[in-house]
């Protein structure tokens, strides 16, 4: 597959662009990353996003597919030769479809509270409702090996970039995610043996980094 083809608009500290590299390198696809600048989005990710303006954005023979999810779901859909993410009965789709919308709703909500709010009661309320979800997601993994059970699914793909996250949410929450959930950690371990995943994935401290970056843009205490 040629470069051109198969366009990502990207951006490295991104969980929800992680989910579309991880997509791709689990279907060998070649693709062209575009680096944005989200304080100076280019004339293509407005054009290729006019509704959110957000990344990633893949655009696959010059047509644009947006929202993490739904391109995860469109690169197991095209690419349906090699390393299936979703069940093929409907009913574990849709089992697998739930889980992923829970992490949309619960993880990212959440965790980003952490070092975008100054209130204290607002960051409480939000570790709490973390850790309950880490919690919630750990037993819903119970002891399968991923959340595909023996294989690597779309859960799996869906999760896995908010590891780059633990450490942020560790430091500013004060809190050990292995400690509270000591099942989650391994799991997340074992998935970056892939290299799929490994070489997806932004660095825990760099993250850290960009984290602490937002918060002084925002002037959060
Ligand atoms: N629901 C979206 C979330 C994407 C998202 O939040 N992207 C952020 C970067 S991590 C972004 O582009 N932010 C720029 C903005 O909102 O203006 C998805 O799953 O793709």
């Amino acid at each position: 597959m040629a470069g051109g083809e198969v366009v990502l608009l990207d951006l490295f500290a991104s969980p929800f662009a992680a989910r579309v590299r991880i997509a791709l390198a689990e279907k060998e696809v070649e693709f062209e990353s575009r680096e944005e600048d989200l304080s100076n989005k280019s004339p293509l990710l407005l054009k290729m996003n006019p509704v959110h303006k957000q990344i990633p954005v893949l655009i696959h023979k010059g047509k644009p597919i947006c929202e993490s999810l739904t391109i995860v779901q469109y690169i197991d859909e095209v690419w349906n030769h090699k390393s299936p993410l979703l069940p093929s009965h409907p009913y574990q789709r849709a089992h697998d479809r739930f889980w992923a919308d829970y992490i949309d709703k619960k993880i990212y909500p959440n965790g980003s509270k952490l070092y975008t709010s100054s209130d204290h009661e607002v960051k409480e309320a939000a570790k709490k409702e973390l850790i309950e979800s880490f919690k919630v997601l750990e037993r819903e993994l119970g002891d399968k090996p991923y959340y595909g059970g023996n294989n690597f699914g779309f859960v799996d793909v869906a999760l896995i970039p908010f590891y780059s996250f633990f450490y942020s949410f560790e430091k500013l929450g004060n809190f050990s995610v292995e400690a509270e959930c000591p099942k989650l950690v391994p799991w997340a371990k074992r998935c970056m043996q892939k290299d799929t995943v490994s070489k997806s994935l932004c660095d825990q401290h760099k993250v850290y980094e960009v984290v602490l970056e937002i918060k002084k843009k925002l002037g959060v205490e």
